[in-house]
């Protein structure tokens, strides 16, 4: 059930845990706690003639057990109800509410759970019973126990499959049950309803003993306080409403507060006695009495689903198998029903949180989505609401399931957030939050708040792979690279921050101050628009951006109609111009053609009857037509073999794009000293972004490059008798070949001005103020990990055997895959290209001693599950280097040897020479060090005490150590001697 448990995290709200919040000043006045002075004496409830009686404690003992917990009162409310005030009148019929709370003085101190009742007399009105949806999640985190319980903010905490609760009064009226059926296995097979039912049970959970008010108090309604159907809360929350399981919990319960809806209720428990207090916030949402017609799911057009197994014979489809047509599994998608909305229209509200700057981005953000429902003949099936709008309603609180909302922050007081409140019965998306308060957004946020900010410090935003491999969360040819990109993902909010802040950054030189506030807030707008996305039920697509040409992000006209990819459900990164060029939508101004496709799928043909004839041709159109656009799910990028689904690359030419890029990291690194740093401000800013260029943008480049050797691209297609198009293949060779050369320019940073000009480099500090340490950037060092990162990368046996794969993938007349072969030539030849026999700078030097080390690192031992054809090709290119090697020693000596003992001056003569100096006698010797001066060539100066002075046998040899070209030609033979070494153990026959 991956999918059902991906929405929880939707979206960039993952970064949501483990922030530490602010106090937000969202909530209403009136969701405000209440203080000491204005609670009401537990008297008041008396006065009023409330006094309620267990009537059911003595009745077959369902319940007594769950009661006999042991509770510990807390200190009297400072927050049990929000409105206080109101709240005795449980026996007064006065609000229509479904669900109504109250707090009864049955015993102990207000914070009792005891006290919480719940009043279901208006919602078992009409009706033997009720289903409902019941929600839990952490409200506080993060927090792990010794037993592994991790809590963190806003996880939820019930099993996600199985949330729907059934409440019934019992067959004697003295108590109410609740149901938790299995949802599943479920059967629209008549004939298979009593197996069933006899099979899974009927999910009877508790009977839960009815109280009563004594006073006969009538109410609007006129029901008399004796039929008033009230139960007890206690037995409910220390069970976890049945969905969540408390015994991990903790024991003892404490009301933080309460608050009944029209249609809804919100509960928030802590649950003790451990330290910190768990907190955990429950949602209990009635469902609407018929269910809204399921669609069904369909690979090519990714909805969040319900799964469940429909047991029993059903009649086949065109499009099943037989087998299928039994027991058949299901997939709805979720989706929010425009029947039952007022107006057929999905509202949005703009919680009052937001700035009221950022309003209007909001606005567009969230109606976007209309340039879809056009399509479906509803132009406004999705509003925002704004604060101070006409239809702004009264009452509006963003714990009320009849209110969708997006907030800037999460409030204390917020029961829901960032989940989706879905029908399990129908996939009905009942409500969804959008919370944009978390981390990355609070990131540049807090900084616009200042007043048009220097953007440097986004600049120094963590980067990510470096991070990750401080952390040791990543191991360079260790951890497999399916791992680095999940890793690479999860911190994706970083990155988009991150990404935000370079573009500020670079647009800030070209950019008006206000058109710097538009730019920001179409970069909210976009976010907005993919969160929304989520709420109306799309998941992710990653290959989004593939969908929109590099032509098109360049015209200003193009993007407006297409945006800057086919789906906003992908995660792109900023559509900077070029410089010299006009300006673009550097955020995606709209939904994409994708994007517009999902919703004529799921929200089509709403209006009509169930068994709507027209409907099944509609969808198979809309399916055929989902062939046409490139998908994948976030599974996809784990899985590590499609390339072509990542995130963070952009336009249909991702290499294209990289390569843009590279250039533009070039010119940044010119003006990065003048961009990151203003005035007066610290040079350790620079270090840092010169530090996350280096360690963050190149290394994440090179990753997703040779993401690309090996890969195959993948499609969600179906048969169909005019199918023309594969489900695999490989990527053409030629974008294969483009992406080593990628890598390969990274490898050599230097020579593409990549690194810092030298001018820069005084100040080349890198820091934290609030550390209070600083250290010297080495550049050499940050090169070197690029290097070992990526070429690890590249050679790991897992790459190989991918490349492998991908080879023979196509038959053998078919020849547009990247073979193994040309893979390591073309990496052997693109790295050792300066050759071993000329002298080559340091620089490659360490580039070819790195190579050579993790190529003879592969050691043959390893290598069990290796193909013989790919391992001879890895021998081959080790002889081959070592031939190399052994070749160029032949040709070096003759040319170097001035780097070798020279003869400097005979026996007693001056020799000049600036290194060391030996004296030789017979067979003795022994060296000093001379710097430059006239020396005699005499023992007393080596510390011999010769006699035989004048031996024509004796005379003084020079080895100079200033760096002169000779001494080049010995460092380039010592070098190429190494290199030689460490491939003799591997290369056969040459031990
Ligand atoms: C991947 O394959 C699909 C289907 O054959 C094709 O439409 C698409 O262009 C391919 N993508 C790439 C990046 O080659
Ligand atoms: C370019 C710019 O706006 N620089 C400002 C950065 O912030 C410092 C202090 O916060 C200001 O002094 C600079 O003028
Ligand atoms: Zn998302």
């Amino acid at each position: 059930m991956a999918a059902v448990r991906a929405v929880v995290y939707f979206g960039l709200l993952l970064s949501l845990k483990r922030v530490p919040l602010p106090v937000s000043a969202s909530s209403t006045g009136e969701d405000k706690e209440c203080r000491t002075g204005e609670i009401p004496e537990f008297p008041t409830f008396l006065q009023m003639g409330l006094n309620l009686q267990s009537l059911g404690e003595d009745d077959g003992g369902h319940s007594s057990a769950m009661l006999s917990k042991v509770r510990t009162g807390k200190a009297p409310c400072p927050s049990l109800f929000p409105d206080c005030v109101s709240l005795p009148q449980i026996c007064e019929n006065s609000s229509p509410n479904m669900f109504r709370l109250g707090r009864a003085n049955a015993a102990g101190s207000a914070n009792n759970p005891d006290n919480l009742v719940l009043d279901l007399t208006n919602v078992l009105a009409n009706r033997a019973k009720v289903q409902v949806l019941v929600m839990a999640l952490f409200k506080e985190g993060a927090y792990t126990d010794d037993q592994g319980l991790l809590a963190e903010r806003a996880t939820p905490l019930e099993d996600t499959s199985s949330t729907l609760l059934e409440l019934r009064l019992s067959a004697d009226g003295r108590s109410v049950d609740v149901y938790k059926p299995a949802m599943d296995l479920r059967t629209s097979d008549p004939q298979s309803v009593y197996a069933l039912r006899a099979g899974v049970g009927n999910g009877l959970q508790a009977s839960v003993p009815r109280l009563h008010c004594t006073s006969g108090t009538s109410g609007t309604s006129g029901t008399s306080g004796q039929e008033r159907v009230i139960v007890d809360m206690s037995t409910l929350l220390e069970l976890g409403f049945f969905v969540v399981d408390t015994s991990t919990l903790g024991f003892e319960t404490t009301i933080i507060k309460a608050k009944d809806y029209p249609t809804n209720l919100d509960i928030t428990v802590d649950y003790g006695p451990r330290v910190p207090l768990l907190r955990v916030g429950y949602t209990m949402v009635l469902l609407p009495e018929v269910p809204m017609a399921a669609r069904e799911n369909d690979d090519r057009l990714l909805y969040f689903d319900t799964q469940y197994r429909d047991k029993g014979s059903h009649r086949k489809q065109v499009r099943q198998k037989l087998s299928e047509a039994v027991d058949s599994h299901v997939s709805m998608i979720w989706r929010y029903n425009l029947r039952r909305l007022p107006d057929h229209t999905i509202r949005f509200y703009v919680d009052p949180s937001v700035p009221l700057r950022w309003r209007p981005y909001f606005k567009k953000g969230i109606e976007a989505w209309n340039e879809a429902f056009t399509l479906i003949e509803r132009p406004a099936a999705v509003r925002a609401i704004l604060p101070g709008d006409e239809d702004w309603p009264d009452d509006y609180d963003m714990s009320d399931v009849r209110f969708s909302a997006i907030t800037w922050d999460v409030s204390e007081e917020t029961l829901s957030m960032g989940i989706a409140k879905v029908d399990p019965r129908s996939g009905e998306i009942l409500k969804c939050d959008v919370i944009m308060g978390d981390s990355w957004v609070k990131s540049y946020l807090d900084e616009l708040e200042m007043e048009w900010v220097n953007f440097t410090n986004f600049l120094s935003k963590t980067p990510s792979v470096s991070v990750l491999m401080q952390q040791g969360l990543v191991e360079p040819g260790k951890t497999p690279l399916r791992r680095i990109l999940e890793l690479l993902q999860q911190g994706s909010a970083d990155r988009k921050s991150r990404s935000f802040g370079f573009a500020a950054a670079y647009m800030q030189k070209r950019l008006p101050s206000n058109e710097l506030q538009a730019l920001l807030g179409s970069g909210l707008q976009e976010i907005v628009t993919h969160e929304v996305g989520h709420c109306l039920g799309l998941r992710h697509n990653f290959k989004g951006s593939l969908g929109v040409s590099q032509d098109c992000l360049r015209d200003f006209h193009c993007t407006a109609l297409h945006g800057t990819t086919a789906s906003v459900m992908d995660y792109v990164p900023v559509n900077l111009p070029r410089p010299g060029e006009a300006l673009t939508h550097v955020w995606s101004p709209t939904i994409g053609e994708y994007d517009k496709l999902v919703i004529r799928y799921g929200y089509t043909h709403m209006q009509s009857p169930a068994n709507d004839p027209g409907l099944e041709k509609v969808l198979e159109d809309v399916r055929r037509l989902a062939e046409g656009m490139q998908t994948c799910y976030d599974d996809d990028l784990y899985l590590g073999e499609d390339p072509s689904c990542l995130d963070y690359d952009l336009s249909a030419d991702p290499l294209a794009y990289w390569e843009q890029q590279l250039d533009l990291y070039a010119d940044v690194q010119r003006n990065l000293l003048e961009m990151s740093v203003a005035p007066r401000e610290s040079y350790n800013l620079y270090g840092r972004a010169v530090h996350s260029i280096l360690a963050g943008f190149l290394p994440e480049m090179g990753i997703n490059a040779v993401y690309y050797l090996g890969g195959i691209n993948n499609t969600y297609l179906h048969k169909y008798p005019d199918q023309s198009r594969r489900a695999r293949q490989p990527m053409p060779a030629d974008t294969q070949r483009r992406a080593l050369a990628i890598i390969l320019r990274i490898l050599r940073p230097n020579s593409q001005g990549l690194l810092p000009p030298a001018s820069n480099w005084p100040y080349l500090v890198n820091g934290n103020q609030l550390d209070g340490a600083i250290e010297s950037v080495d550049l050499t060092d940050l090169v070197r990990r690029l290097r070992r990162l990526l070429l690890e990368e590249a050679l790991r046996f897992e790459r190989l055997l991918q490349v492998h794969k991908q080879e023979n993938l196509l038959g053998p007349t078919e020849a547009d895959a990247f073979p193994v072969s040309e893979f390591l030539s073309t990496l052997v030849y693109g790295v050792m290209s300066a050759g071993l026999d000329k002298i080559t700078s340091d620089d490659e030097r360490d580039l070819q001693r790195i190579f050579v080390q993790i190529l003879s690192s592969k050691l043959p031992s390893d290598t069990e599950f290796i193909p013989a054809e790919v391992m001879t090709q890895l021998q081959y290119f080790r002889s081959f280097i070592h031939e190399m090697a052994e070749g160029a020693l032949d040709r070096l000596p003759t040319t170097a040897n001035g780097a070798e003992w020279s003869q400097c001056a005979a026996f007693n003569q001056t020799c000049t020479c600036t290194g060391l100096v030996r004296l030789r006698i017979e067979n003795r010797s022994s060296s000093g060090l001379w710097s430059g001066t006239f020396k005699r060539c005499l023992p007393n100066d080596f510390m011999l005490n010769a006699s035989d002075t004048d031996s024509p046998l004796s005379w003084c040899e020079c080895l100079s150590l200033t760096k002169t070209d000779l001494d080049q030609r010995e460092a380039q033979r010592l070098h190429v001697e190494s290199l030689r070494h460490m491939l003799t153990s591997v290369v056969p026959g040459k031990v």
